[in-house]
């Protein structure tokens, strides 16, 4: 049986066909395409319509293809929204996360309510850019938008509006907004009270693996397709990478590497204390009843960015010749911290880590493998931070990590992290969200059972590598270094 998975990040989106039978599962990438923001004026915003244009153009392909999905699903990045008006248009182009007009409205929004009270409502990490601030800066700014609002939609929710006329919220990118209770377990009126949005905007909430409807007659006739059931998946990426990863144990770490990295564990209720309120930690909804206690880290972000820096000054280099350079390039020269809010918007990130290392009275990296070598070693480094901090708050102990997503091509990263942490990476699946909104329709449909049913497939359907780690005491000398480095302290505290 097959179904189709859009998996959209923010750098590129991707139509991916599973087909799932006695031998496992089997993916087929159909369609992909970028994914690039677009500037206006001071403003940073996604390009939706052309989002739902190549959502359409997978689907067309799909049919070219001679295939007939039982069902398809979409899930992307979190926090961000568009907003719909009394005749259920879009209002405006979904603003981007990472637009700077956000800035300084959290520490506002905190000092009025204490983050410990918006942290006990929602257990989600404090991001500068979660949906509650984005919404109050709006409101604060006085946008018209949201005076003509009716209806709040995140990204994927969006989309399949579009795809099926149904305005429906997904509950594990819901979470991601810091405005649902997952305790009360709906929207929260008093965040949203607090910052004068009405809560008339926010629908129902409905549990990944909910049918919501079918493709609108119009869509199904312009491209001359069958009915297509929509399901809500596990509609935030990060929730449809986690169901793909190929545990056996159920206490097991994670880290989904993409263009963010995010590390952490499962649990089954939010971990909701005043420790991990203090390690800033998240506790994001996930799909069969979980939950993810996990940390974003900076990620890849700094090395995609780098490479853009480097081809708009006319010096662009291919990954491949990139990392080559990294390897070779002296080790633990230059450590920084990756989550230092220097990193977070766009812009010059080579210029931003030799001002870092000015700073910090390190060795200032001039070229291009020294900068990418501080790169790779400052995030293997963080995530063994971050790695003893989940097992901190959860009481575990983990004797490996897995690696899933796109970040795991990066053989460097990989191995630098095990030995970083110790103990062994298991590497895979890379394209994890598209296999783990798969599993979700399967699960649905009653294909497969559960999500570990799911995790038992995808480990016997894809290859996962395994790096050892090495160099043990000099990678123990260097975490040292990082910590004195980057006074690495909780953010809250
Ligand atoms: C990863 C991700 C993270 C979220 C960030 C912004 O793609 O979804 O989980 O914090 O993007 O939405």
């Amino acid at each position: 049986m097959s179904v189709l998975a859009y998996d959209l990040g923010a750098g590129s989106g991707r139509a991916i066909l599973g087909h799932l039978n006695d031998r496992g599962m089997e993916t087929r990438e159909i369609h992909r395409f970028k994914n690039e923001p677009v500037k206006a004026g001071e403003r940073m915003y996604w390009d939706i319509l052309r989002l739902h244009h190549e959502v359409l153009q997978g689907l067309s392909l799909v049919k070219q293809h001679g295939e007939v999905p039982e069902s398809l699903g979409i899930d992307s990045w979190g926090v961000d929204f568009g907003l719909l008006g009394g005749n259920g248009e879009l209002l405006g182009n979904p603003y981007h996360y990472r637009d700077t007009q956000f800035n300084g409205m959290m520490e506002r929004i905190c000092q009025e309510l204490s983050a410990k009270r918006i942290f006990e409502r929602t257990g989600i990490q404090f991001l500068p850019f979660n949906t509650l601030y984005q919404l109050a800066t709006l409101k604060r700014s006085a946008s018209p938008l949201l005076r003509e609002a009716e209806r709040f939609l995140m990204i994927p929710d969006l989309l399949r509006y579009f795809l099926t006329g149904e305005a429906v919220n997904e509950f594990t990118n819901a979470t991601t907004t810091q405005l649902y209770n997952p305790v009360l377990a709906k929207w929260d009126e008093e965040l949203l009270d607090h910052i004068g949005v009405s809560s008339q905007c926010f629908g129902e909430v409905v549990m990944p693996g909910t049918s919501v409807g079918q493709l609108r007659s119009g869509i199904r006739h312009e491209l001359g397709l069958a009915s297509i059931p929509v399901i809500a998946v596990a509609e935030h990426d990060t929730g449809s990478a986690v169901v793909a990863v190929p545990a056996t144990e159920r206490a097991f770490a994670y880290l989904s590497c993409g263009t963010w990295s995010l590390m952490g564990t499962e649990l089954h209720q939010p971990a909701i204390s005043a420790e991990s309120l203090a390690l800033n930690f998240t506790n994001e909804g996930g799909a069969g009843g979980t939950y993810r206690l996990l940390k974003n880290i900076m990620g890849l972000w700094i090395l995609q960015e780098s490479m853009r820096q480097w081809e708009r000054e006319g010096q662009g280099i291919g990954y491949a010749a990139l990392l080559a350079k990294a390897d070779t390039a002296p080790p633990f020269a230059s450590l920084f911290d990756p989550d230092d809010e220097l990193f977070l918007p766009a812009g010059d990130m080579p210029e931003r880590i030799r001002q870092y290392c000015r700073s910090t009275g390190q060795k200032v990296p001039d070229d291009q493998g020294s900068i990418a070598r501080a790169i790779l070693e400052s995030l293997a480094l963080k995530y063994r931070r971050v790695l003893e901090w989940t097992e901190q708050l959860s009481g575990q102990s983990f004797n490996g990590l897995h690696m899933v997503g796109g970040g795991i091509q990066n053989q460097l990263l990989c191995q630098w992290t095990a030995s970083s942490i110790g103990k062994p990476v298991w590497a895979g699946p890379a394209e994890g969200s598209a296999i783990g909104n798969m599993a979700v329709q399967w699960m649905a449909s009653g294909e497969l059972k559960d999500i570990w049913e799911a995790r038992r497939v995808i480990r016997d359907s894809f290859p996962i590598t395994e790096y050892e780690p090495k160099d043990r005491s000099v990678w123990a000398e260097a975490y040292e270094r990082f910590l004195r480095i980057t006074a690495v302290s909780p953010p809250l505290s």
